[in-house]
């Protein structure tokens, strides 16, 4: 089966940061594998947004103030940056979340202007990819359903932190629950 992506199609690559990758603060296991996946959409989408982590220093989801988890994702620090594996040359726009010190943020949705922007454009059908998928993949991916988007998952551009064995599959049915499609990149024209 193949899907061909036109007018209408934006390609949405949730957090693609050096430190959802192995050597980084929040690594998800084999997580830059995603990049050669994520590079082949973004040659073929005709419009492409990333969405980036972008903490305070004292952010809630930090254990030092009882979150979940480390420091990672600190604006303006290495770790916040782009992976150097992803072709950034295709990107059109870029939202940050998680940037209130109060208050978590996992979907591209929350506190940014991508659903506007996307409107905006014209975009009515989303393919997603990125980090986690049990996070904030699942939580983008539920938010545009909600926002009325058609979601196709990049099912091998997407990689699960898996605290838990399985929440990567669980996120996944979840997603599919809800109405989104999943796609290989091999099969993108
Ligand atoms: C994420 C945990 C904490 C993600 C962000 O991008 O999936 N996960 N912050
Ligand atoms: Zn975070």
């Amino acid at each position: 089966m193949s899907v061909t992506l036109g007018p209408g199609d934006a390609l949405l690559i949730v957090d693609p940061q050096v430190d959802f990758c192995p050597g980084g603060a929040l690594a998800v296991p084999g997580g830059d594998a995603v990049f050669p996946a994520l590079n082949r959409a973004a040659q073929v989408a005709p419009l492409v947004v990333a969405s980036r982590d972008w903490h305070p220093a004292d952010h809630v989801s930090f254990q030092a103030r009882g979150g979940p988890w480390p420091v990672h994702c600190q604006a303006g620090t290495r770790g916040a940056e782009f992976h150097p594996d992803l072709d950034r040359r295709w990107i059109e726009k870029v939202v940050s979340k998680g940037v209130d010190r109060d208050r978590e943020a996992y979907s591209a949705f929350d506190g940014t202007e991508l659903a506007g922007w996307l409107r905006e454009h014209q975009v009515h059908r989303l393919l997603v990819g990125g980090l986690a998928t049990d996070y904030c993949v699942r939580a983008s991916v539920l938010d545009a359903r909600q926002e009325g988007f058609e979601v196709m998952v990049l099912e091998d551009g997407v990689g699960a932190v898996d605290v838990k064995p399985g929440d990567g599959e669980r996120a996944l049915a979840e997603m599919r629950e809800a109405g989104a499609s999943t796609v290989r990149s091999g099969e993108l024209g």
